[in-house]
């Protein structure tokens, strides 16, 4: 049977279904996989040294790994490939593996399996709450996929923060409460650092070697890279951060990078955390006292909530949901997403930490680096392919929904009721970003003004005839339409000059 880089659970359909008696494992680190984007190096030494301890893990109790390094001479470079080449090796009678997390393995998979004897079965993952036949389910019928509809759902099924069939504190969701800005003289929690052992220290000197042209710092490399390092970053989580998880969600700072996130994500995709016992973990601290609903509840409806639902969606828009472009937006990604030096005091605290940490939270994706390649009218498959890249927990199938459909509304609406365009208004009042800032935030049009401000009338502007019609925009549509036509145009302008130089 083959286990991939995401797939570093003991309990998971795959193993599940296999006999420790006669059963060989096969994980391979592979090029394909380590170059289909340029991910940054934090993203390669964190998967590559995660998968060496899963194989010690999976060794420990008991099983068989046949193991191929990245360098070893005879690395065939793709998953297929190598699993052609294991067979050679081992007599097997079918291939066994989990469904992988993205549609370019999926149908590499399936054109082997159509031209090869040897039977291949692949299982779903059932590392997730809600599989794909049961979202297919949901979804059926339905005009509108609302996340906040399935979340409901999936709370029923778990029972998590239930009370009989009613929300526990008699509301499903307390997003009302979880949008304050920071407040000066906040302490903060930091993650907790993995300790580096020799398997660790290996992979460092390969990564370093190897994809020295890639995107991002390698060192100081501190994520955890074992079951137990993830247990214990997300106890220390639940212990510093997360009664101010919900609070101060949406709030951005230059020095502080994590705020009160768990900082997990990359665990849960690969398996070393799991989803529900994360979830009930945070459940029991709510009901013990230890943390306030409005955080407990927050923090699970991104979990079974967000990341469960854009799975589905992911599964269900199939592979062709990449190419979509609502907006028919061409222009190529700035070169400040990967260098950092721009002007604009926001994005190069974003662009920054991603290249230290392979990091940012959520509201800095959404509002920061995604709304402005929005506003700009970057090519949807360009912005993707960088999130794809520059994050260490970026999989497929929870990023391309997030990106192409949150943040770019790139699908015309299917994931978001409204694009995420904002002004800096909502920067300057969510962060303290607008301080260092060479333009001011205060300013509308001409070259000092913030960027995001003309940039932002100027996309309602162009985009009139898409998104006219929507009534969660008829607010900004009708403010437009009291400005005097000089001030329009000088929004225009300013906006044409802009992205003139960008
Ligand atoms: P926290 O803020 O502490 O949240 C807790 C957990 O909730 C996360 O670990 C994550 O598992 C889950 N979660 C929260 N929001 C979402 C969401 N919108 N979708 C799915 N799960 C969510 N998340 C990824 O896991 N991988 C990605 O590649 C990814 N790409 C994104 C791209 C864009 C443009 C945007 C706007 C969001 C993206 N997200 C992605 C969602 C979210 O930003 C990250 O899950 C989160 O920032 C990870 O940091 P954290 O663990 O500190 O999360
Ligand atoms: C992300 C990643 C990387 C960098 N390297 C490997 C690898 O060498 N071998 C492997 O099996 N998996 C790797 N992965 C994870 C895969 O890309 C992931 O399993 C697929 O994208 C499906 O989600
Ligand atoms: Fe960003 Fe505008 Fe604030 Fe500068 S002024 S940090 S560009 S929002």
């Amino acid at each position: 049977m083959v286990i991939l880089g995401d797939q570093l659970s003991p309990k998971m359909s795959s193993l599940n279904q296999a006999d420790k008696a006669t059963d060989i494992i096969l994980i391979c680190e592979v090029a394909a996989e380590t170059g289909y984007v340029a991910h940054h190096k934090k993203k390669i030494a964190f998967v590559l040294s995660a998968m060496r301890h899963f194989a010690r893990e999976l060794e420990a109790l008991g099983w068989t790994v046949d193991y191929v390094k990245l360098d070893d001479e005879d690395n065939t470079g793709s998953i297929t490939s190598e699993i052609e080449r294991a067979l050679e090796r081992h007599d097997c009678r079918s291939v066994l593996i989990t469904e992988p997390g993205e549609w370019r393995l999926r149908e590499a998979l399936e054109a082997y399996a159509a031209a090869h004897p040897i039977p291949v079965r692949m299982l779903d993952d059932d590392r997730f709450v809600c599989s794909r036949g049961a979202f297919a389910d949901w979804a059926q019928g339905r005009k509108q996929l609302r996340m906040e509809h399935f979340y409901r759902e999936i709370r029923r099924k778990t029972g998590l923060l239930m009370d009989g069939d009613q929300p526990v504190g008699g509301r499903w969701n307390y997003d009302s409460e979880n949008r304050k800005p920071p407040k000066d003289g906040m302490d903060f929690p930091t993650p907790l650092r993995g300790p580096s052992d020799e398997i660790t220290n290996t992979i460092l000197t390969m990564v370093g070697d190897r994809f020295a042209d890639h995107f991002g710092s390698l060192e100081p490399f501190w994520f955890a890279v074992t079951r137990n390092g993830a247990e214990a970053a997300f106890d220390q989580f639940v212990e510093t951060a997360l009664s101010n998880f919900g609070d101060y969600q949406d709030a951005m700072l230059s020095e502080e990078k994590y705020l009160f996130h768990a900082v997990i994500a990359l665990y849960l995709n690969v398996g070393l955390l799991d989803p529900l016992a994360v979830c009930r973990r945070v459940e029991k601290a709510f009901h013990d006292g230890a943390v306030p609903l409005n955080a407990a509840e927050g923090f699970i409806r991104q979990i079974i909530g967000w990341r469960e639902y854009v799975r589905g969606i992911y599964w269900r828009q199939g592979p062709d949901y990449v190419k979509e472009n609502f907006f028919g937006h061409t222009r190529a990604l700035p070169d400040f997403y990967w260098t950092g030096e721009t002007d604009m005091a926001c994005l190069r605290a974003c662009v920054e930490q991603t290249r230290s940490d392979a990091y940012a939270h959520h509201i800095q994706r959404l509002m920061i680096t995604g709304n402005f390649a929005m506003l700009a009218g970057v090519d949807p498959k360009a912005v993707h392919e960088w999130y794809l890249a520059v994050y260490a927990d970026a999989y497929e199938w929870v990023e391309l929904p997030n990106t192409l459909g949150m943040s770019q509304f790139a699908d015309g609406g299917l994931l978001a009721s409204k694009p995420y365009a904002a002004s800096g208004n909502y920067i300057n009042r969510m962060s303290d970003y607008c301080g260092d800032c060479r333009y001011k935030v205060s300013k509308k049009t001409g070259p000092d003004a913030c960027p995001f401000n003309y940039l932002y009338w100027d996309f309602l502007a162009r985009n009139r005839e898409k998104l006219g019609g929507n009534p969660r925009l008829a607010r900004p549509y009708s403010t437009w339409d009291r400005f005097e036509s000089d001030r329009q145009q000088d929004f225009q302008r300013s906006a044409d000059q802009f992205l003139e130089k960008l």
